[in-house]
């Protein structure tokens, strides 16, 4: 079976948070007006979007860093900054997204698996952007002195892995030829043999038009009758074609070692793609007599012409042993395809659909690790409390307060100390270190609570 899965590994990075603005009305007769500082614009996000022009990763396979633009910061008289614009990776229908493992590279999390066209799933977003000082306003703290920084955005590896979704899908009895025609349109090289059931597994090639269009067609093995009742090999194939946007139904001109009838031939293979699922059957059509090479044709040509026309289908007969009339059926099946898939509405995007992934991260982003590091040391670390930290300034001391106060509410104090933790320890979140002074008894409205020994 020829594999016909791509992969691409990339990194994707959203924007960062604008930060906040500590800044405080200026009027002409007041020397110092109320808190004005406006809020940072949130950063840009990433989207992976299917697009269904599309037929392979290439686009990833040479660049694999990619980033959403930053929100600009917040500014004074309440002025909010600028958000950062989204970033649209388009990706061929039919893709999975997986999150993956930063140290193994092994896929960890699926995100989504695109498969209708403008569907999108958010893969990297942005930092929502800092708080301005106006937010920081209580009854106590009249004139907040401090604001929050951008929140950093979200970085990490993803893996993209194109499942090939054939446009067109060669159907037909046993022994017709379809893998024969495969192998004459495109690279796929299949197995051929005049005994029925050659094929066990479905084969993909890409069949392309001498004007450079393209379209991925499927050879399944051979469908016989009660296909859809679970016969044969067919019924598990029948599944993967509910996809293609066209059935090229492949009829054996010369009736087989049998003498079938073209006829009889095309009414049963049409007869159980209605009983396996009534869309197939309405799906658009191209019939296909083969092995017109042969003596003795004229007459099942004819027959089956007249018959595809009155059911209004294309029909062309061909030889996939000389080729002939080939040359006319791939640009007409290229044609119906781009007719299929552009009338599926590129419309709206479809609402991001990995909310389970987002669920999933977001428990684990939430989710605070504390563990002992040596005799009196401890590491804090977790998504949301590494962030709070990475927003807070440093270089202002209400800002630590503040933050602090977060942490307590958080009841990050009371675990450390049921942890064991005893006051003067130094506590570290990324590469700040603090020194604990106590769950309960810490004058909470000094920076004292937390001293910051060095970031
Ligand atoms: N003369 C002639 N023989 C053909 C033509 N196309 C296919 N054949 C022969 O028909 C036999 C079956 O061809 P395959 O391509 O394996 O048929 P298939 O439909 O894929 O068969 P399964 O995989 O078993 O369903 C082989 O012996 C081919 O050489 C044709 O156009 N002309
Ligand atoms: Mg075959």
């Amino acid at each position: 079976m020829s594999s016909f899965t791509d992969f691409s590994h990339i990194s994707v990075r959203g924007g960062d948070g604008g930060a906040g603005c500590m800044s405080f009305r200026r009027e002409a007769h007041v020397p110092k007006g109320g808190p004005d500082g406006g809020d940072g614009g949130d950063g840009g996000s990433i989207y992976c979007r299917a697009d269904a022009q599309l037929s392979s990763l290439i686009d990833y396979r040479y660049k694999h860093h990619f980033h959403a633009e930053r929100g600009t910061h917040g500014q004074g008289s309440r002025k909010h900054g600028k958000d950062g614009d989204d970033l649209f990776l388009n990706v061929p229908l039919g893709t999975v997204i997986r999150e993956l493992d930063p140290t193994t590279m092994e896929p960890l999390y699926e995100i989504a698996d695109l498969t209708q066209p403008g569907e999108l799933a958010c893969v990297a977003p942005g930092g929502v952007g800092g708080r301005g000082n106006i937010h920081f306003v209580t009854s106590v703290r009249r004139a907040p002195a401090f604001a929050e920084k951008g929140e950093p955005a979200i970085e990490h590896w993803i893996e993209l892995e194109m499942k090939l979704m054939a446009d067109a899908a060669l159907v037909g009895l046993p022994s017709v030829g379809k893998s024969s025609i495969i192998a004459r349109i495109s690279a796929a090289r299949p197995k051929i043999a005049d005994y029925p059931f050659t094929t066990l597994t479905p084969n993909l090639g890409v069949a392309r038009t001498p004007d450079g269009r393209s379209f991925v067609v499927a050879d399944v093995p051979g469908l016989i009758e009660g296909a859809s009742e679970g016969k044969g090999l067919g019924h598990e194939f029948l599944r993967h074609i509910e996809r293609t946007a066209l059935i090229l139904h492949v009829i054996d001109l010369t009736g087989g070692f049998e003498g079938r009838d073209a006829i009889d031939d095309y009414e049963t293979i049409n007869g159980e793609l209605e009983a396996y699922a009534p869309e197939l059957f309405e799906r658009p059509q191209i019939v296909v007599g083969n092995k017109y090479d042969m003596p003795g044709t004229e007459k099942a040509r004819r027959a089956l012409e007249a018959r595809a026309e009155a059911d209004g289908h294309p029909f062309f007969a061909v030889s996939a042993v000389t080729g002939e009339g080939l040359d006319k059926l791939v640009p007409a099946c290229a044609e119906m395809v781009s007719d299929v898939r552009g009338s599926v509405e590129p419309s709206q995007p479809v609402a991001s659909i990995n909310e389970a992934w987002e669920r999933s991260r977001a428990k684990r982003d939430q989710s605070i690790v504390i563990v002992r590091e040596g005799a009196r040391a401890w590491r804090i670390s977790g998504g949301r409390v590494e962030r709070m930290v990475v927003q807070t300034d440093w270089d202002n001391d209400e800002a630590i307060a503040y933050l602090q106060h977060r942490f307590d509410r958080m009841g990050i104090d009371d675990r450390l100390a049921k942890m064991g933790c005893a006051n003067g320890d130094e506590v570290r979140i990324l590469g700040y270190a603090f020194s604990f002074e106590g769950a309960r008894d810490v004058d909470r409205d000094s920076a004292g609570g937390f001293g910051e020994n060095g970031g």
